[in-house]
């Protein structure tokens, strides 16, 4: 103990003690409601001396394992492993085998201590209370050798008394946390009753058991696309709070437009949750402002033990509305929500504030009836109404962007929110396996205008349903939903991931004991889960992902089929079949999850392995690879259409099949993705009307094969730069059914006046198409998928002197007139690039400008067709204009956008050019 002491003293200088006091921010407020409401004044004079008072305890903590033969210093907020690490007592934990190697890290126990130096002014106030925004996980918190409480909840907000335990001067405060993995196993133990499966994950992700019975970042525990780690550590703010009254600990405000058919006036709701501390009673002013719309409201407030928040209504009569990007702007008001208590003497009183974006939007999940053209019921339509527009939601999922959060820093998340916007996403699901993400996560897509599907964080298990076990849930729930409804950007809940097709579909051998565990799930997902987030918001809110909707709560909540298309959201893997066979894929109101894995790219995997390590078998790779079949599944995928590599050189062969896994990956994406949008407006037997397309998955959480577009650290993968293709606003996309080709069109939120359809046969052997045709129409509704273009394929292929579909492919592209748009250049493979004749190996030649700052611009010149021109900056941060694509003109211009300062030198330097027959170029 001695040690820790010293230790301590030492780093006493460097402990970051930050005084927050609202009281600047409640004077502010105060002199504006003098001027608002004269009859208050004599109120408001009173208030505004003392303020609530928070000591911020971030900064740096002791951090020593059990048997004290580490003890290290350690930054809060964190975690054991990054702690390690700096420490220089363990490498980079993603380095080759480590996930597994330090797994000693997560089996031990480890505790936090630091000390606080507390002043007797402190101490008068009537609570003094420990704020932990989050402990990862099970801990015992004590001040000055006392207990004052337990965490076992990594998502919820703990709140400890100290007032009894603090005294004037120093106090040592510590968190002994407990091995996530033994806890979780003991708890498993305990459930003597029956079994809650799943018990371990599949060995192939080299993971750890029972997450299930722990609340903790399930994907903690390894997942099919990444480690097992199951860290500890105080991963959210920490701080202490004086106050004597009652401070506003939560704000939900929700905006509802007067009618349904215009979004303005709206009619706001803002809730305040209070914390009243030791009081009995408290009563104080609530006020509400948008200062920038000159909207106040206030009303007075009395709490009691019993009733602890409060409500209430105004109006905003004209504000601008907020959109998903591509959509509109995404405008956003300050609301400022403030709390002010006069007591009787001049010490007794208190001010709160809390402040948030607000955007003005309206969001309405539509579930009803559909009827196809033989006008039989053909179950339920499932979309998104956004401010009244039937909306297309486009997407990817989101999983946590590491494993160590920590490491999660502001300007990542905006990276990889951009890309995705970038990409002509608007959309995004916080997948319920990982974490509900940091406010920065949510105040980033208010921004960009991005809407989230935020599942709560259960997936792909049963989980226990005591009564301990429902209370923290609850808990959670009660938080996290407070925490984020306000946010324009949330536009639907859902209760866990695939635990009612899990259950339904038997995946974890509960079918003896169906039932029992269907009992269960009511339990926790509709009778603790939905019943807490309708309590606090007003958002859409489903019972599972995938599921049926009203037809599963038809069903007893675990529907005959989850995942039938005529309703609800469907997942859908299928890695058997041919990807570009699109007669594979369902017919969904809502695809929520779908994909299939590449390997990222050299320069990714370079991180964390060495030479020795480049081949797809490895035992590196193999090591890596977390999916079942994983490689086997893409080289299958591969060799239906590419010639595989066979270069001599194992580390070619190996970035030769990287390559062709992201090619492959990209094209299966394409295929399916466009055969989603092309049902927007389709109903075939009852099934399409598709309105949403929302791929597994957006980023990585550590460099390894998977389902990503993104690799870890944010470069765009092939399939990142196609997904801007095939989520454009606007679309050409074709389909071939029974040798028919239909083209159609597929717009987003602009209506087309006059638009021309083109459509061009080209050999492989040249540059300039065979023939091209132009149709023109006349108008085409916004959000919408109509074929223009309905011909066989063999008339189209002879019209244009093609001598067979082996030597040709198409070309598809809309022109606009008004407005004046162009889609795409998208290309239409008539076979597969085994069989392709005609190719020849192109020697693409490049040159770089530097344009301006960042942003540079790329010459390519080819003297044949190039397929899947490729174009990476090794060492180098950014990405292109456009990459991966099809090069059928002599000459094309990509831009490249450095995300750090980056020299002319340094990209020609870095910059590499391939095409797909590089890759048998050093073949014999
Ligand atoms: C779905 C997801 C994840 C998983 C992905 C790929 O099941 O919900 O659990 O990572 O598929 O297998």
């Amino acid at each position: 103990m001695h040690d820790f002491v010293k230790l301590l003293k030492a780093w006493r200088l460097a402990l970051n003690e930050r005084v927050i006091n609202s009281c600047a921010l409640h004077r502010q407020q105060a002199s504006a409601m003098r001027l608002k409401y004269l009859g208050l004044i004599i109120v408001l004079l009173v208030i505004s001396t003392r303020a609530e008072v928070k000591v911020d305890l971030g900064g740096l903590w002791a951090l020593t394992n059990a048997n004290r033969s580490i003890s290290i210093p350690a930054t809060v907020p964190g975690g054991v492993y990054t702690a390690l690490q700096t420490a220089g007592i363990i490498n980079d934990p993603y380095t080759e085998y480590n996930d597994v190697l330090y797994r000693w890290v997560a089996y031990d126990n480890w505790t936090y201590t630091r000390t606080i130096s507390v002043t007797s002014k402190q101490l008068t106030s009537k609570n003094v209370r420990l704020i932990c925004e989050g402990l990862d996980t099970i801990s015992l918190i004590t001040v000055n050798g006392k207990t004052i409480g337990r965490s076992k909840n990594m998502f919820i907000r703990y709140e400890f008394d100290l007032k009894a335990v603090l005294k004037e001067g120093n106090n040592t405060i510590s968190i002994a946390f407990q091995s996530a993995i033994t806890y979780a196993l003991d708890k498993w133990k305990a459930h003597k009753a029956y079994d809650v499966p799943p018990d371990c994950p599949p060995d192939v992700q080299h993971g750890i058991c029972h997450p299930n019975f722990i609340r903790k970042e399930q994907s903690s525990f390894a997942w099919d696309w990444g480690p097992g780690f199951a860290s500890q550590g105080i991963w959210k703010d920490i701080r202490i709070e004086t106050f004597d009254c009652a401070v506003i600990r939560d704000v939900v405000a929700t905006a509802i437009p007067f009618t349904d058919l215009h979004l303005t006036p709206w009619s706001i709701q803002v809730t305040a949750f209070f914390e009243l501390g030791a009081s009995v009673s408290c009563s104080g002013i609530l006020q509400a402002d948008f200062k920038v719309l000159n909207v106040s409201h206030s009303a007075t407030v009395k709490l009691t033990k019993q009733k602890t928040n409060f409500s209430m209504k105004f109006q905003v009569q004209k504000a601008k509305t907020w959109w998903p990007a591509g959509f509109g702007d995404q405008q956003l008001y300050q609301l400022q929500v403030s709390f002010s208590n006069g007591g009787r003497s001049s010490d007794d009183q208190d001010s709160s504030t809390k402040s948030l974006l607000f955007g003005f939007r309206r969001v309405e999940l539509v579930e009803k009836s559909v009827t196809d053209i033989k006008n039989d019921a053909a179950g339920l339509s499932f979309f998104f109404n956004i401010n009244n527009q039937r909306t297309f939601i486009k997407g990817a999922n989101w999983i946590p962007a590491d494993a160590f959060q920590e490491r999660v820093s502001r300007p990542r998340l905006e990276r990889l929110l951009q890309s995705l916007v970038d990409a002509n996403m608007h959309a995004t699901r916080v997948w319920g396996g990982g974490v509900y993400e940091q406010d920065a996560f949510y105040e980033i897509c208010d921004a960009l205008g991005i809407v989230v599907w935020q599942d709560f964080m259960f997936a792909c298990a049963m989980y226990p349903v005591d009564e301990e076990f429902l209370s923290s849930v609850k808990s959670e729930v009660i938080q996290q939903t407070r925490r984020l409804a306000s946010h324009p950007s949330i536009i639907a809940w859902s209760a866990n991931n695939e635990n009612e097709v899990a259950l339904r579909q038997n995946w974890y051998g509960t079918a003896n004991n169906f039932s029992l565990y269907q009992k269960d799930f009511v339990t926790l997902y509709i009778n603790t889960i939905l019943d807490a987030v309708r309590e606090n918001s007003k958002l859409p809110a489903v019972s599972s992902s995938p599921s049926n909707g009203p037809e599963s709560e038809a069903e007893g909540w675990v529907a005959q089929d989850p995942t039938d298309p005529h309703y609800g959201d469907v997942h859908y893997y299928n890695y058997n079949d041919d990807c570009w066979n699109t007669s594979i894929y369902p017919k969904p109101r809502f695809a929520s999850e779908y994909g299939f894995q590449s390997w990222p790219s050299l320069e990714t995997l370079r991180q964390v392995s060495k030479a020795g390590d480049w081949s797809m078998d490895s035992n590196f790779s193999m090591h890596r690879q977390h999916h079942q079949n994983g490689n086997k599944q893409m080289m299958d995928q591969i060799t239906r259409h590419f010639v595989d590599s066979t270069s001599r050189n194992t580390t070619q062969r190996f970035m030769n099949r990287i390559y062709l896994t992201q090619i492959s990956q990209a094209l299966c994406y394409k295929y399916e993705t466009e055969h989603y949008r092309r049902l927007q407006s389709t109903l075939i037997d009852g099934e399409g009307m598709t309105m949403g397309a929302v791929y597994w998955q957006l980023n990585d959480i550590w460099q390894a094969p998977s389902w990503a577009s993104i690799e870890y650290q944010g470069k765009w993968k092939m399939l990142h730069y196609y997904a801007k293709d095939f989520f454009a606003p606007l679309l050409a996309s074709g389909v071939e059914n029974n040798d028919v080709l239909s083209v159609y069109v597929i717009t987003d939120v602009h209506p087309i006046l006059n638009g021309t359809l083109n459509i061009s046969v080209w050999s492989w052997a040249s540059q300039t198409p065979l023939k091209s045709w132009q149709f023109p129409f006349k108008q085409h509704v916004r959000q919408s998928a109509v074929a223009y273009y309905v011909r066989k394929t063999a008339d189209i292929l002879s019209e244009a002197n093609c001598p067979k579909r082996e030597a040709c492919f198409l070309t598809f592209q809309v022109t606009g007139i008004t407005p004046s748009l162009t889609s795409p250049l998208n290309p239409y493979f008539l076979t597969s690039f085994i069989k392709a004749v005609g190719l020849k190996q192109p020697k693409i030649a490049h040159s770089v400008l530097q344009i301006e700052g960042d942003t540079f611009s790329i010459q390519l010149s080819s003297p044949a067709i190039a397929p899947f021109v490729w174009l990476e900056a090794p060492g180098l941060q950014g990405r292109f204009s456009d990459n991966g694509f099809l090069m059928v003109e002599e000459s094309h211009t990509v831009e490249f956008y450095a995300w750090t300062s980056t020299t002319l030198e340094e990209l020609k330097q870095s910059l590499a050019v391939k095409s797909l027959l590089d890759v048998y170029n050093d073949e014999e």
